[in-house]
Protein backbone atom coordinates (compact mmCIF):
# COMPACT_ATOMS: atom_id res chain seq x y z
CA UNK A 1 0.00 0.00 0.00
CA UNK A 2 2.55 2.63 0.93
CA UNK A 3 5.09 1.56 -2.17
CA UNK A 4 1.70 2.14 -4.09
CA UNK A 5 1.32 5.61 -3.14
CA UNK A 6 5.07 6.45 -3.23
CA UNK A 7 5.16 5.39 -6.80
CA UNK A 8 2.20 7.29 -7.48
CA UNK A 9 2.95 10.19 -5.62
CA UNK A 10 6.74 10.03 -7.73
CA UNK A 11 4.92 10.05 -10.76
CA UNK A 12 2.82 13.24 -10.10
CA UNK A 13 5.92 14.39 -9.24
CA UNK A 14 7.50 13.41 -12.32
CA UNK A 15 4.55 14.64 -14.33
CA UNK A 16 4.41 17.77 -12.79
CA UNK A 17 8.03 18.75 -13.35
CA UNK A 18 7.70 17.72 -16.88
CA UNK A 19 5.01 20.02 -17.70
CA UNK A 20 6.16 23.29 -15.92
CA UNK A 21 9.70 22.43 -17.89
CA UNK A 22 7.51 22.57 -21.27
CA UNK A 23 4.96 24.89 -20.26
CA UNK A 24 6.43 27.53 -21.67
CA UNK A 25 7.34 26.33 -25.44
CA UNK A 26 5.17 23.79 -25.62
CA UNK A 27 2.30 25.69 -27.48
CA UNK A 28 4.75 27.78 -29.14
CA UNK A 29 3.58 27.98 -32.35
CA UNK A 30 5.81 28.08 -35.61
CA UNK A 31 6.57 30.72 -36.95
CA UNK A 32 4.70 29.62 -40.60
CA UNK A 33 1.22 29.43 -38.82
CA UNK A 34 -1.80 30.17 -39.90
CA UNK A 35 -1.92 33.44 -38.39
CA UNK A 36 0.96 34.88 -41.28
CA UNK A 37 -2.06 35.17 -43.91
CA UNK A 38 -4.29 36.91 -41.74
CA UNK A 39 -1.35 39.29 -40.44
CA UNK A 40 -0.46 40.30 -43.90
CA UNK A 41 -3.87 41.43 -44.49
CA UNK A 42 -4.02 43.67 -41.03
CA UNK A 43 -0.75 44.70 -41.83
CA UNK A 44 -1.97 46.08 -45.32
CA UNK A 45 -5.19 47.30 -43.66
CA UNK A 46 -2.74 49.88 -41.38
CA UNK A 47 -2.26 51.90 -44.75
CA UNK A 48 -5.79 51.11 -45.92
CA UNK A 49 -8.40 51.80 -43.23
CA UNK A 50 -10.78 50.21 -45.52
CA UNK A 51 -9.99 47.30 -46.48
CA UNK A 52 -11.63 44.35 -44.81
CA UNK A 53 -10.42 42.07 -42.33
CA UNK A 54 -13.13 39.74 -41.45
CA UNK A 55 -11.44 36.69 -39.87
CA UNK A 56 -9.70 38.57 -37.23
CA UNK A 57 -12.26 41.12 -36.75
CA UNK A 58 -14.31 38.33 -36.10
CA UNK A 59 -12.44 36.60 -33.99
CA UNK A 60 -11.17 39.80 -31.89
CA UNK A 61 -13.83 40.05 -29.95
CA UNK A 62 -13.73 36.25 -28.13
CA UNK A 63 -9.66 36.61 -28.00
CA UNK A 64 -10.41 38.66 -24.37
CA UNK A 65 -13.82 37.93 -22.50
CA UNK A 66 -12.38 39.90 -19.27
CA UNK A 67 -14.76 37.41 -17.36
CA UNK A 68 -13.74 35.77 -13.83
CA UNK A 69 -12.88 31.63 -15.15
CA UNK A 70 -10.42 31.51 -12.03
CA UNK A 71 -12.25 28.18 -11.77
CA UNK A 72 -9.03 25.89 -10.30
CA UNK A 73 -9.05 22.56 -10.96
CA UNK A 74 -11.69 21.00 -8.86
CA UNK A 75 -10.80 17.28 -9.32
CA UNK A 76 -6.52 17.60 -8.57
CA UNK A 77 -7.61 20.32 -5.96
CA UNK A 78 -6.79 18.22 -2.70
CA UNK A 79 -3.20 16.76 -2.92
CA UNK A 80 -1.81 20.46 -2.80
CA UNK A 81 -4.05 22.72 -1.82
CA UNK A 82 -1.82 26.14 -1.99
CA UNK A 83 0.32 25.47 -4.70
CA UNK A 84 -1.39 24.84 -7.25
CA UNK A 85 -2.75 28.34 -8.50
CA UNK A 86 0.68 29.79 -8.49
CA UNK A 87 2.81 26.84 -10.54
CA UNK A 88 -0.21 27.16 -12.61
CA UNK A 89 -0.12 30.74 -13.63
CA UNK A 90 3.35 30.30 -14.21
CA UNK A 91 2.96 27.77 -16.95
CA UNK A 92 2.40 30.58 -19.75
CA UNK A 93 3.74 33.48 -18.10
CA UNK A 94 6.66 33.93 -19.99
CA UNK A 95 7.75 34.26 -24.05
CA UNK A 96 11.00 33.38 -25.97
CA UNK A 97 13.15 36.12 -27.76
CA UNK A 98 14.88 34.44 -30.31
CA UNK A 99 16.31 34.39 -33.94
CA UNK A 100 19.25 35.17 -35.70
CA UNK A 101 18.92 39.41 -35.05
CA UNK A 102 19.81 38.37 -30.91
CA UNK A 103 23.08 36.98 -29.36
CA UNK A 104 20.95 34.99 -27.15
CA UNK A 105 17.76 33.50 -26.74
CA UNK A 106 15.98 34.16 -23.88
CA UNK A 107 12.84 33.01 -22.20
CA UNK A 108 11.53 35.86 -20.12
CA UNK A 109 8.71 35.52 -17.60
CA UNK A 110 6.46 37.73 -16.20
CA UNK A 111 8.00 38.42 -13.15
CA UNK A 112 11.17 39.30 -15.04
CA UNK A 113 9.39 41.48 -17.38
CA UNK A 114 7.88 43.41 -14.52
CA UNK A 115 11.29 43.88 -12.71
CA UNK A 116 12.55 45.71 -15.03
CA UNK A 117 11.30 49.15 -13.70
CA UNK A 118 13.97 51.91 -15.59
CA UNK A 119 12.16 50.20 -19.02
CA UNK A 120 8.63 50.47 -17.35
CA UNK A 121 5.77 52.33 -19.33
CA UNK A 122 2.30 53.07 -18.38
CA UNK A 123 -0.32 55.37 -20.38
CA UNK A 124 -3.45 55.71 -22.17
CA UNK A 125 -2.79 54.15 -25.86
CA UNK A 126 -5.41 55.38 -28.34
CA UNK A 127 -6.54 52.51 -30.62
CA UNK A 128 -7.91 52.65 -34.03
CA UNK A 129 -9.69 49.76 -35.50
CA UNK A 130 -9.84 48.38 -39.02
CA UNK A 131 -13.68 49.63 -38.39
CA UNK A 132 -12.67 52.81 -37.35
CA UNK A 133 -13.60 52.26 -33.99
CA UNK A 134 -11.86 54.69 -31.57
CA UNK A 135 -11.13 53.75 -27.90
CA UNK A 136 -8.73 54.30 -25.20
CA UNK A 137 -6.88 51.75 -23.18
CA UNK A 138 -4.52 51.94 -20.37
CA UNK A 139 -1.36 49.72 -20.59
CA UNK A 140 1.41 49.42 -18.06
CA UNK A 141 4.11 47.59 -19.31
CA UNK A 142 7.70 47.55 -20.38
CA UNK A 143 9.55 49.17 -23.94
CA UNK A 144 10.37 46.75 -26.53
CA UNK A 145 13.73 48.31 -26.74
CA UNK A 146 15.02 46.79 -23.46
CA UNK A 147 13.81 43.79 -24.40
CA UNK A 148 15.83 43.50 -26.82
CA UNK A 149 18.78 45.12 -25.29
CA UNK A 150 18.51 42.40 -22.96
CA UNK A 151 18.89 39.43 -25.87
CA UNK A 152 21.34 41.63 -27.28
CA UNK A 153 21.08 43.16 -31.08
CA UNK A 154 23.19 41.49 -33.86
CA UNK A 155 24.34 43.99 -36.33
CA UNK A 156 22.12 42.00 -38.88
CA UNK A 157 18.99 42.12 -36.92
CA UNK A 158 16.11 43.99 -39.24
CA UNK A 159 12.44 42.88 -38.73
CA UNK A 160 10.89 41.98 -35.39
CA UNK A 161 8.28 39.42 -35.49
CA UNK A 162 5.30 39.30 -32.58
CA UNK A 163 4.05 35.81 -32.73
CA UNK A 164 0.49 34.21 -30.44
CA UNK A 165 -0.07 31.59 -29.36
CA UNK A 166 -3.14 31.79 -31.57
CA UNK A 167 -0.67 31.75 -34.56
CA UNK A 168 -1.51 35.62 -34.99
CA UNK A 169 1.82 37.56 -35.81
CA UNK A 170 2.51 41.28 -36.54
CA UNK A 171 6.26 42.22 -37.76
CA UNK A 172 8.05 45.54 -37.28
CA UNK A 173 11.45 46.41 -38.64
CA UNK A 174 13.84 47.24 -35.96
CA UNK A 175 13.19 50.61 -36.82
CA UNK A 176 9.65 50.62 -35.93
CA UNK A 177 10.42 48.36 -32.35
CA UNK A 178 12.63 50.81 -31.36
CA UNK A 179 10.84 54.27 -32.39
CA UNK A 180 9.92 56.27 -29.32
CA UNK A 181 7.35 59.15 -30.90
CA UNK A 182 4.27 57.04 -31.93
CA UNK A 183 1.36 59.25 -31.66
CA UNK A 184 -2.44 59.67 -30.33
CA UNK A 185 -3.73 61.61 -33.41
CA UNK A 186 -6.45 63.31 -30.72
CA UNK A 187 -4.00 64.50 -28.51
CA UNK A 188 -0.40 66.22 -30.10
CA UNK A 189 1.20 66.34 -26.45
CA UNK A 190 1.75 62.40 -26.55
CA UNK A 191 4.79 60.50 -27.49
CA UNK A 192 4.50 56.74 -26.91
CA UNK A 193 7.25 54.46 -27.25
CA UNK A 194 6.24 50.53 -28.29
CA UNK A 195 5.51 48.19 -25.12
CA UNK A 196 4.78 44.70 -24.37
CA UNK A 197 1.90 45.61 -21.92
CA UNK A 198 1.11 42.92 -19.08
CA UNK A 199 -1.75 45.02 -17.34
CA UNK A 200 -4.66 46.65 -19.16
CA UNK A 201 -7.63 48.91 -18.46
CA UNK A 202 -7.10 47.94 -14.54
CA UNK A 203 -6.21 44.16 -14.16
CA UNK A 204 -2.74 42.11 -15.01
CA UNK A 205 -3.71 39.81 -17.84
CA UNK A 206 -4.52 36.23 -16.10
CA UNK A 207 -2.02 33.69 -17.31
CA UNK A 208 -4.68 31.07 -17.21
CA UNK A 209 -6.59 32.36 -20.24
CA UNK A 210 -2.78 32.71 -22.34
CA UNK A 211 0.18 33.82 -21.99
CA UNK A 212 0.09 37.68 -20.25
CA UNK A 213 1.71 39.86 -22.82
CA UNK A 214 0.36 42.23 -25.37
CA UNK A 215 2.23 44.25 -27.85
CA UNK A 216 0.53 48.05 -27.79
CA UNK A 217 1.96 50.75 -30.21
CA UNK A 218 0.73 54.17 -31.15
CA UNK A 219 -0.28 55.50 -34.42
CA UNK A 220 2.65 56.34 -36.38
CA UNK A 221 0.38 59.03 -38.53
CA UNK A 222 -3.17 60.28 -38.03
CA UNK A 223 -5.41 57.88 -39.17
CA UNK A 224 -3.01 55.18 -38.87
CA UNK A 225 -5.36 51.83 -37.92
CA UNK A 226 -2.90 50.92 -35.18
CA UNK A 227 -4.94 48.17 -33.09
CA UNK A 228 -4.60 45.20 -35.18
CA UNK A 229 -1.05 45.34 -34.31
CA UNK A 230 -1.68 44.82 -30.61
CA UNK A 231 -0.37 41.26 -30.66
CA UNK A 232 -2.22 39.51 -27.46
CA UNK A 233 -1.21 36.26 -25.61
CA UNK A 234 2.52 36.73 -27.12
CA UNK A 235 4.30 33.28 -27.18
CA UNK A 236 7.73 34.40 -28.88
CA UNK A 237 9.19 37.48 -30.67
CA UNK A 238 11.60 36.52 -33.47
CA UNK A 239 14.44 38.78 -34.16
CA UNK A 240 16.19 38.14 -37.94
N1 LIG B 1 -3.22 36.94 -30.60
C1 LIG B 1 -4.04 37.77 -31.27
N2 LIG B 1 -3.91 39.09 -31.10
C2 LIG B 1 -4.72 39.96 -31.79
C3 LIG B 1 -5.68 39.48 -32.71
C4 LIG B 1 -5.79 38.06 -32.86
O1 LIG B 1 -6.60 37.54 -33.63
N3 LIG B 1 -4.95 37.25 -32.13
N4 LIG B 1 -6.47 40.36 -33.39
C5 LIG B 1 -6.00 41.74 -33.51
C6 LIG B 1 -7.00 42.66 -34.00
S1 LIG B 1 -7.34 42.59 -35.66
C7 LIG B 1 -7.58 43.60 -33.20
S2 LIG B 1 -8.60 44.80 -33.82
C8 LIG B 1 -7.33 43.60 -31.74
C9 LIG B 1 -8.62 43.43 -30.99
O2 LIG B 1 -8.36 43.64 -29.65
P1 LIG B 1 -9.46 43.51 -28.52
O3 LIG B 1 -9.87 42.08 -28.50
O4 LIG B 1 -8.80 43.96 -27.27
O5 LIG B 1 -10.59 44.43 -28.94
O6 LIG B 1 -6.45 42.59 -31.32
C10 LIG B 1 -5.41 42.28 -32.21
N5 LIG B 1 -4.57 41.29 -31.57
MO1 LIG C 1 -9.05 43.86 -35.95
Amino acid sequence: MKDRNNVFSILLILLLSLSLLTACQAKIPPASAAGLAETADETKANEQPGEVQKETEEAAPQEQPPEDVLKATPAEAPAEPQKKESSKSDDKACFQIEGTGVEKSILFSLDEIKAMKDAYFEDDFFSLNSYGTKEYFHFKGVKVKAVLDKAGLNKNAKTISFIAFDGYKQELTLEQALKEDYIDEQDPDKKYPVIIAWHENGSDYDPQKGAPFRLVIGQKEPGDVNKPQWVQNIAKIVVD
